[in-house]
């Protein structure tokens, strides 16, 4: 009877143990990128002392996910070391760029001090990293959490589906003069995945 009991107890220990593993196992613990932090460069190449004041800019990691109740999106997810809804001063741009079936593919989000502007996706189909057509879609700018979620029709992104693989996975943040400040656009600050701890493809699940 005790040998049973302490069965039980150990079962139910392990249980308890496994499921919250279980639910936090969401893409954030097994991202496509993850990047360093306090790396946000001067002009994206030097190291640059104060990075308290680029927290914002300061990429943690990006991944990629798939709902499969709303099989026609992809959701790409930046996660930012302290994101603000508004900036004290500068434009900051967050990008995630991939390549599907020789095609380049960006989601962008500018923050400035007025606060943050609409989701789009970019597509460029020549190879190159320009984008040519652009669209809006749907996202997530979430202060709480650091994150920012764009929601993707498939449809703006060449249709991959369940098995397709992503590849070239990309983020960057770029911060410069504001768009109506009439000084040059110039990035001034950049944080870049060239010094990411870990690159994957991430393969479509829906
Ligand atoms: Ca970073
Ligand atoms: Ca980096």
């Amino acid at each position: 009877m005790k040998i049973k009991m302490v069965s039980i107890l150990v079962i139910m220990l392990l249980i308890l143990t496994v499921l919250p593993l279980r639910v936090l196992a969401g893409d954030e613990n097994n991202p496509e990128v993850e990047d360093r932090i306090l790396d946000v460069k001067l002009f994206g190449i030097f190291p640059f002392p104060l990075q308290n004041n680029l927290k914002y800019a300061d990429i943690v990691s990006a991944w990629f996910h798939g709902n499969i109740e709303n099989p026609d999106y992809l959701y790409v997810t930046l996660k930012i070391r302290e994101l603000q809804e508004k900036t004290d001063g500068l434009e900051a741009i967050y990008d995630v760029e991939w390549t599907f079936n020789n095609n380049s593919y960006i989601t962008c989000v500018h923050a400035n001090p007025k606060g943050f502007g609409g989701f789009a996706i970019g597509k460029s189909i020549d190879g190159d990293h320009d984008f040519e057509s652009w669209e809006n879609c749907e996202g997530n700018f979430n202060v709480a959490n650091n994150t920012i979620t764009w929601i993707v029709p498939k449809e703006t992104i060449g249709y991959p589906h369940t098995g397709n693989i992503l590849t070239d996975i990309s983020p960057h943040t770029h911060l410069r003069f504001t768009d109506n400040s009439g000084l040059p656009l110039w990035d001034l600050f950049k944080d870049l995945p060239w010094n990411a701890k870990s690159i994957k493809d991430y393969t479509i699940q829906y």
